[in-house]
């Protein structure tokens, strides 16, 4: 490459990222194959092993071609727009393609019934709530700073109240996806007890480690997947095991069979419908009201149990997550410290099976995983390595007494804190949920931006006005940029007009050779071509930020962002590279000029015409041809900015000049409005700063009930019947 002229250079540029961009694609389709919708529009006829090969020529190519430009110097220069503000602007066409699918969009194909109307608007109003939950969930950067998260969530004030808000809320607009997390809530209320669980990959040791902690070997334990079903260990008088079924209820065992009912082996793919085990032990780790939970191994070699981990999940107050030392850290245990988090509910980390490693090595593993946690998830943890195996089993007994006993000593205060935790949870949720909903629903919204006052009907006139002008300016760019090489023969003329002149009007003396004169003039006559064609992005840029301030000032549009083509810079105007033929002609004006000037710059242009006319027209249309396409590329990605703001005030017009509201939407919409200040104010209201009052609070805490009360009977629909409006 250190042949290659610059303009080359920025035409191998494009050419790389030009390449990336559709291998990005293919290994789009790549990923899509690896789970097999029925939606898909390819048959995945690649073997894993095929797919991976060519993802790894994919990688080898991206190595190759950043290696040469590095090696040239060459700069690889983009403008990376934000992944979240793209998905953001992608779900408006979500939201635009099933506003396609409803009764007004599809009355054109015959006539629709009032059960067919009715059929369709639940479709839509299904997939658009879900749409909304990914807007929401873009919009509350939940996946960015994990902790933060957590410590907002002990800031927000939750009530029992604010369960039966959620409750009605929740039945009202379907959320139905909220339901288990609300029931868990419930039965959690019912019988508090703080819940510690276990979380790892197949065979990364949560069984064995938690027979070590209660001193026994009841949980099975074995190289394939073992553990099929969530299994809790509770301190009791003596041992004892009871299992739930789904239709039989529940049954005491022998906690010798155990692995019957608990184990993969025992019980393969849950046949037995198992849905929950009990364990109780007389162990000294084990303390009333704590419960340490097995959960089945995640991951690629998980059996179905995996299902029911990430089912249970939510429910816990403290996850334990173990990292096997044979394995180190891969992307499902960060999956799974997300989820936790996601959940509201905090972790510890543990490096499992340490006595595989030196001590200096447990210390590097453990750094590294704490580091990456840290780099992909925001939050710091310090990773505890352990072992049950020999006397390196002295680390688990270590971080046993000093992480978790003196949590069990404060566990009736924990489980309140992380109830109130899971509750708030689910209220930030659903009112995210709501908010999209709303915006979308007043004036459709893009789900990150703040509510803003909506268009009126008269004002989208105005606004197809500034549509229908900005459609013409960006024609009329396109059209010169079509154009752009029928000037070439018009360069080529003034090229050679305004290098006769200079050749008869300088004085000899202090004149350059001809060929440099002709050569610094044709320079700068180029120079002035690619100035032009800036001058048209730069145009039709300042076209593009007007009209979408004035969509916003005077078209009344909203969720606009004028930045990404504010922000947008015009880069790589090819230089003028002129012909090295111009350096060697000798033509010069003739002896006379200086009596007859005008007769001079004639006869000095026709000599120029005659010995270097086909040069200077070749490289007048060599340079035109790399504005041209420089201007294409640009236009391009200036347009597309412009457009995918402009779609979401299309949609806002479509949506307002769409068929009036019926008199039922307006009635929902007053509904939304009202549910949404009411999870808008349980939010924001404070707490007395001695807490809450003993009928507001969640029964937890100094109120919690004792255990008898427990145990006497669902307190579901008091804990509701309190909080009522
Ligand atoms: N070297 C070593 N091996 C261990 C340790 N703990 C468990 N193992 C072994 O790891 C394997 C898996 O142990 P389990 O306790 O069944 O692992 P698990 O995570 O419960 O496995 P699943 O239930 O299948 O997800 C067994 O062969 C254990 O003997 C340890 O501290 N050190
Ligand atoms: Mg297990």
């Amino acid at each position: 490459m250190s042949t290659l002229n610059p303009l080359h250079k920025r035409a191998v540029v494009f050419g790389f990222l030009d390449l990336h961009r559709r291998m990005a694609e293919m290994e789009a389709y790549l990923a899509q194959s690896d789970s097999s919708s029925p939606f898909s529009q390819h048959v995945n006829d690649l073997s894993p092993t095929e797919r991976k090969v060519v993802q790894d020529y994919f990688a080898r190519m991206r190595g190759t071609m950043l290696a040469r430009l590095r090696e040239h110097g060459v700069p690889l220069e983009t403008q990376p727009t934000s992944l979240r503000w793209v998905l953001q602007t992608g779900l408006t066409f979500l939201h635009i393609a099933v506003a396609e699918l409803g009764p007004g969009a599809l009355r054109g194909y015959g006539t629709l019934d009032e059960a067919a109307r009715r059929e369709l608007v639940q479709i839509q109003q299904e997939l658009d709530r879900l749409v909304d939950r990914v807007g929401a969930y873009l919009t509350e950067r939940v996946g960015h700073d994990l902790a933060e998260r957590l410590a907002r969530l002990d800031a927000v004030p939750a009530t029992a109240e604010t369960l039966t808000l959620l409750d009605g809320v929740i039945t009202r607009w379907q959320l139905v996806e909220f339901r288990p997390a609300i029931e868990t809530i419930l039965q959690r209320l019912e019988a508090p007890q703080y819940e510690i669980a276990v979380f790892g990959r197949v065979n990364s040791g949560k069984s064995s480690l938690l027979n070590y902690i209660a001193g026994t070997s009841v949980l099975p334990v074995g190289v394939t997947p073992v553990t099929a079903v969530p299994t809790r260990l509770l301190r009791g008088e003596e041992a004892e095991a009871v299992v739930r079924f789904a239709e039989t209820g529940a049954c005491r065992i022998d906690v010798a069979d155990l692995a019957q009912y608990a184990s993969e082996q025992g019980n393969p793919g849950n046949h037995r419908r198992v849905t929950g085990i009990e364990v109780r032990l007389p162990a000294p780790r084990l303390r009333e009201g704590v419960v340490l939970v097995d959960t089945p191994g995640i991951g690629s070699l998980a059996a179905v149990g995996s299902a029911e981990t990430f089912a249970y999940l939510p429910r816990c107050d403290l996850g334990v997550v173990l990292i096997d030392a044979a394995t180190s850290l891969d992307q499902e245990d960060l999956t799974l410290l997300r989820t936790l988090y996601e959940a509201g509910t905090p972790a510890q980390v543990l490096l499992s099976k340490a006595d595989l490693l030196t001590p200096e090595d447990r210390r590097g593993t453990s750094d590294y995983i704490q580091q990456h946690i840290q780099q992909e998830l925001g939050v710091s943890l310090p990773v505890h390595p352990v072992s049950t195996r020999g006397q390196d089993s002295v680390l688990l007994g270590d971080w046993f007494e000093h992480e978790i006993e003196p949590l069990l000593g404060q566990q009736r205060q924990l489980t309140e804190a992380s109830l109130h935790r899971k509750i708030a949870q689910v209220l930030e949720s659903v009112s995210g949920v709501l908010e999209t909903m709303f915006a979308r629903r007043t004036g459709g919204q893009l789900p990150m931006v703040k509510r803003a006052p909506q268009p009126a009907a008269n004002q989208t006139a105005a606004a197809r006005r500034l549509f229908d002008q900005v459609d013409v300016e960006i024609l009329r760019a396109e059209k010169q940029c079509r154009e752009w090489n029928e000037r070439s023969q018009h360069l080529a003329e003034i090229i050679l007009d305004e290098a006769a002149k200079v050749l008869v009007k300088t004085p000899k003396s202090s004149r350059d050779p001809p060929g440099k004169t002709v050569s610094r003039i044709s320079v700068d006559v180029m120079m002035e071509v690619g100035k032009a064609a800036g001058e048209v992005v730069t145009e039709l840029k300042r076209t593009f930020e007007e009209t979408l301030q004035s969509l916003t000032t005077s078209a009344g549009a909203s969720g606009l962002d004028v930045e990404p083509v504010k922000g947008y810079q015009c880069r790589g105007l090819p230089a003028p590279e002129p012909s090295p033929l111009l350096h060697t002609i000798e033509t010069s004006a003739p002896w006379w000029s200086f009596a007859l000037p005008g007769l001079a710059v004639g006869a000095t242009r026709r000599s120029l015409q005659k010995r270097i006319g086909a040069a200077i027209l070749e490289q007048a249309q060599l340079h035109n041809s790399r504005v041209r396409a420089w201007l294409k590329e640009t236009l391009k990605e200036v347009v597309e900015r412009y457009q995918l703001q402009a779609e979401v005030v299309r949609e806002q017009m479509r949506r307002i000049e769409g068929p009036a509201e019926t008199e039922e939407a307006a009635v929902d919409l007053d509904a939304l409005r009202q549910d949404l200040e009411q999870l808008r104010s349980a939010k924001t209201r404070a707490l007395p700063s001695n807490g809450p009052p003993p009928d507001e609070c969640c029964q937890m805490g100094a109120n919690a009930p004792s255990p008898t009360e427990q145990r006497a009977g669902p307190r579901k629909t008091a804990v509701l019947r309190k909080g009522h409006r």
